[in-house]
């Protein structure tokens, strides 16, 4: 059992559109884990790029980017809702919760396999969470400031 670990969740241009933010915050508080950071960002190209960075060489990457900068939503700067949570095994139970990557496959009750879909080919999957203790760490770094993150 892994303890005390963080993991980045970021609700995507999608999920804002929709107006699903509320629905999903509430979902992850029944976790129990604690929100240790929160914040809106207006998302640069280049912190996409480097969020992504493991996806270099797919033949969705222009597609993921174009989607998280905004372009397939009616959303204004670019935004995403960014945050930190922290728990014992925060990485799994939010990525349980979450579902599979593919919102067709996800299980119905996770939050991918209620509220995503493909718009055309164009997955939209409404929620990133961290995949790993390792990638967590890196991408916390990315889009928070250690002050903006309260301690462990
Ligand atoms: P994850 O978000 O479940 O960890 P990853 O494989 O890390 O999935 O992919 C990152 C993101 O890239 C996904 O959340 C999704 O937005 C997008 N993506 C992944 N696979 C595909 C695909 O086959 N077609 C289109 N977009 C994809
Ligand atoms: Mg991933």
């Amino acid at each position: 059992m892994r303890y005390m670990e963080r993991t980045l969740v970021l609700i995507k241009p999608d999920a804002i559109e929709k107006r699903i933010s509320g629905l999903i915050l509430d979902r992850l508080d029944h976790l129990g884990l604690q929100m240790t950071g929160a914040k809106v960002v207006s998302l640069t190209e280049e912190l996409a790029r480097a969020h992504y960075k493991n996806l270099e060489g797919k033949p969705f990457l222009e597609e993921v980017i174009q989607y998280m900068m905004g372009e397939f939503n009616n959303v204004p700067n670019h935004k995403i809702y960014a945050f930190v949570f922290q728990g014992e095994n925060a990485i799994a139970k939010v990525r349980q919760e979450i579902g599979s990557t593919n919102p067709e496959k996800a299980a119905p009750w996770t939050i991918r396999g209620s509220f995503g879909r493909f718009i055309g080919d164009v997955m939209q999957n409404c929620v990133h969470a961290s995949g790993s203790p390792e990638d967590a760490e890196k991408e916390i770094a990315l889009w928070f400031k250690p002050e903006e993150v309260l301690d462990r």
